[in-house]
């Protein structure tokens, strides 16, 4: 059987790099935040949706929910929908229907976990007029795919819901959206979630709760470095912290080193001495202002249709049609 010493550094994964990569960046450290997602990772974000700090998911579906019919009848018809890290489907439901009073809709949502496939056919495959084609694969190549199984007469509405674009650097980001913008026709539309900027407070309370479930998500990353890249990480000896960082308008989270201590992670081929007080950067939330969806969507081949806001928790829905 091979072990972590073993392993030729050809067959180090990923992930193994990735870390090593990450944790041996001079000045900060980081590790990258897809990672936060392993399966304990992503039943504590979905635990975190829950929470009554962190208003974000509950914004989300309320919009859904109140103006499904709205979004709908500004969007050319007939049209299939492609949703982007589709997770249980739960939200996706009010569109579907909205849509499924109007035309039957191919529904395809795209996934990178197998589990979240599933679960977001059991909770959406029963809608009337609808029908589901899963594809397990990043977003980009799995809108590729759906884009080129389409016919001509049919439009594509892509959604991107839940703000998630918040965790990919502002550039990264536009990057993504114009990536988006070619694989579409015209006339082709996107829904865009964005959380928006509010008061600090509220802010640090949704990325630090009363409960630790978002300081256990946050250890989970260390926790699957040590089930799955044989490192010895001590979960205690770490912080959870949440930070706003002004200039770049973003909430981010970091694990603090509460002693000096040394870690090993075998698979990565690599030992690491932190400082007591030093952290680690394990994830971005960057927070939008309305106008600045706007000019971001023009910038990368949209114009803005609609925008809806909350008036609960400040968080926009953003319809972009392709021009
Ligand atoms: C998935 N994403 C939009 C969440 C966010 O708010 O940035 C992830 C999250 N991290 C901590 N809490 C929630």
């Amino acid at each position: 059987m091979l072990t972590y010493q073993t392993l030729p550094v050809r067959h180090v994964s990923e992930f193994a790099a990735a870390v090593r990569d990450g944790l041996l960046k001079p000045g900060q450290r980081e590790l990258p935040s897809k990672y936060l997602y392993d399966e304990v990772g992503s039943a504590l974000f979905e635990t975190i949706c829950l929470l009554p700090e962190y208003g974000l998911t509950r914004a989300d579906a309320r919009l859904l929910q109140e103006h499904a019919t709205e979004i709908v009848d500004r969007l050319p018809l007939p049209i299939h929908v492609a949703e982007l890290g589709s997770g249980s489907g739960k939200k996706t439901r009010w569109i579907l229907e909205a849509l499924s009073r109007r035309q039957k809709t191919y529904y395809f949502p795209i996934e990178i976990s197998p589990s979240a496939l599933a679960a977001c056919e059991k909770e959406l495959g029963q809608i009337d007029l609808v029908s589901i084609v899963g594809y397990e694969q990043p977003y980009l190549e799995g809108l590729r795919a759906v884009a080129q199984g389409r016919d001509d007469h049919n439009h594509l509405l892509v959604l991107f819901l839940g703000s998630t674009i918040g965790n990919f650097d502002r550039a990264a980001g536009e990057e993504f959206l114009s990536e988006l913008r070619e694989i579409l026709q015209t006339g082709d539309a996107l829904l865009l979630g964005t959380d928006l900027e509010k008061s600090v407070e509220m802010q640090l309370r949704a990325y630090d709760d009363a409960a630790g479930v978002t300081a256990a998500f946050n250890r989970n990353l260390l926790a699957r470095i040590n089930r799955e890249l044989g490192a010895d990480f001590d979960l205690g000896g770490f912080e959870h912290e949440a930070r706003w960082n002004a200039e770049e308008r973003r909430i981010e989270m970091h694990l603090r080193s509460m002693k000096r201590q040394s870690v090993q992670i075998r698979a990565s081929n690599v030992r690491v001495m932190l400082n007591e007080g030093e952290t680690i950067w394990t994830e971005s939330s960057h927070k939008y202002r309305p106008a600045e969806v706007v000019e971001m969507a023009e910038r990368t081949g949209f114009r803005c249709e609609g925008q809806w806001i909350d008036a609960q928790w400040p968080f926009a829905q953003n319809l972009l049609i392709t021009g």
